[in-house]
């Protein structure tokens, strides 16, 4: 163990240096789809820490329900939750069709899959990507095809190929991305994490820097969660747990667990919440110690707007030299995060947060 007390971060600096400011960066997210298709409750559950079950208790969305959530790499999210009664719709589409499409950097276009007339879903999806592609042709487009928790298992595959495959037909020159969903399980923690995979933008530099992190503590995994929806936006797995099966490492046979994770931790949190009478946007925890016989396990907050998982082989000297040097190189993985103001108002504004208590 004693390499360990010369690793350090400093072999590799962060590119932008703290005193270059780097420009806050917003992106308009709409989100979509028919009414009662599951829209508010996949954000509630994503952006303000409501668990699968509170969800059966949200109304309606009234026109456009829009939330501001700060993330790490300096990005806002001004989230549109359109409701999707068909007179919003008709409303969208034409009289606010310049102010509802314009500048959309992502498009998150929800299909109930339980849905009676799916041919008019298909119809005014058309319409609405029509509007896309005449006021922001270069947004990307993500299509969930959800509430799969109600299709018989053996069936799912077929009807999700289905759809998809009829969905894309209607798409224009967008490129949709698919994913089948359910607030029932973690299949919408992966779908969100890929989402936002996708949009935060200095992502690229953080993954490499997570990597050097795990190879220098000697991890077998590192996670970096965000932390308002606690979802796993970038992963480093050792070589060594790696097969030539990258998707399934043979050491650890359970694929989606990073979503598992984020699902556990996220309901976690919300026991927390409910038995402190602590709100359930405040941060519950800043360490999580996890001793098994067979691997090891810490959480801790990390920058302004991340958690770092770390999980490691058993052992209590490689556990709190690893944990000494995360914090260490917490500076450093701040500056990547850079975050404008490090203030107490970060996270997400939404004004329906907390509604449901
Ligand atoms: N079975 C099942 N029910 C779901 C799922 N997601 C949402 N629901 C339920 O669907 C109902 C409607 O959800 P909302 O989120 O309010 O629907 P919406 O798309 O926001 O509807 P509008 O605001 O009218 O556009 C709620 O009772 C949810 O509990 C899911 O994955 N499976
Ligand atoms: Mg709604």
């Amino acid at each position: 163990m004693a390499q360990m007390n010369q690793l350090s971060l400093q072999d590799e600096p962060a590119v932008s240096p703290a005193s270059e400011p780097r420009k806050q960066k917003k992106k308009k997210v709409l989100l979509m789809g028919k009414s009662g298709s599951g829209k508010s409750s996949m954000r509630s559950i994503i952006f303000s820490n409501y668990i699968a079950k509170d969800t059966r208790r949200l109304g309606a969305t009234i026109d456009v329900d829009l939330s501001h959530v700060k993330f790490l790499g300096n990005l806002t999210l001004n989230l549109w939750d359109c409701g999707g009664q068909d007179a919003f719709m008709e409303n969208y589409l034409s009289q606010q069709r310049q102010h509802v499409f314009s500048n959309v950097g992502v498009l998150i276009y929800v299909f109930d899959i339980e849905s009676r007339d799916f041919d008019r879903d298909l119809l005014t999806y058309r319409s609405i990507i029509a509007a896309l592609g005449q006021f922001s042709p270069t947004a990307s487009v993500y299509i969930l095809i959800h509430k799969m928790d109600l299709v018989v298992p053996n069936q799912r595959e077929d009807i999700y190929n289905d759809r998809v495959s009829l969905i894309r037909s209607k798409s224009d020159s967008f490129d949709p991305t698919p994913f089948a969903t359910s607030i029932w399980d973690q299949s919408l923690y992966k779908a969100w994490a890929e989402i936002i995979h996708d949009l935060v933008p200095n992502l690229d530099q953080i993954e490499k820097h997570l990597g050097s992190l795990g190879k220098l503590i000697m991890a077998e995994e590192v996670l970096l969660f965000e932390r308002t929806s606690f979802l796993v936006v970038s992963s480093w797995t050792s070589k060594e747990i790696i097969t030539s099966d990258k998707d399934h490492p043979a050491q650890n046979p359970t694929y989606d667990r990073n979503e598992r994770l984020s699902n556990i931790i996220k309901n976690f949190k919300q026991s927390t919440s409910r038995y402190t009478g602590t709100p359930k946007s405040a941060e519950q925890f800043s360490v999580f110690d996890l001793k098994m016989p067979n691997f090891c396990m810490f959480l801790i907050k990390f920058t302004t707007n991340t958690y770092l998982g770390v999980v490691l082989p058993p052992g209590e000297e490689r556990y709190n030299s690893a944990k000494l040097n995360c914090y260490i190189a917490r500076t450093q993985f701040e500056d990547l995060d850079s975050p404008a103001r490090k203030s107490a108002d970060r996270g997400a504004t939404s004004e329906s947060q907390d509604a449901v208590s």
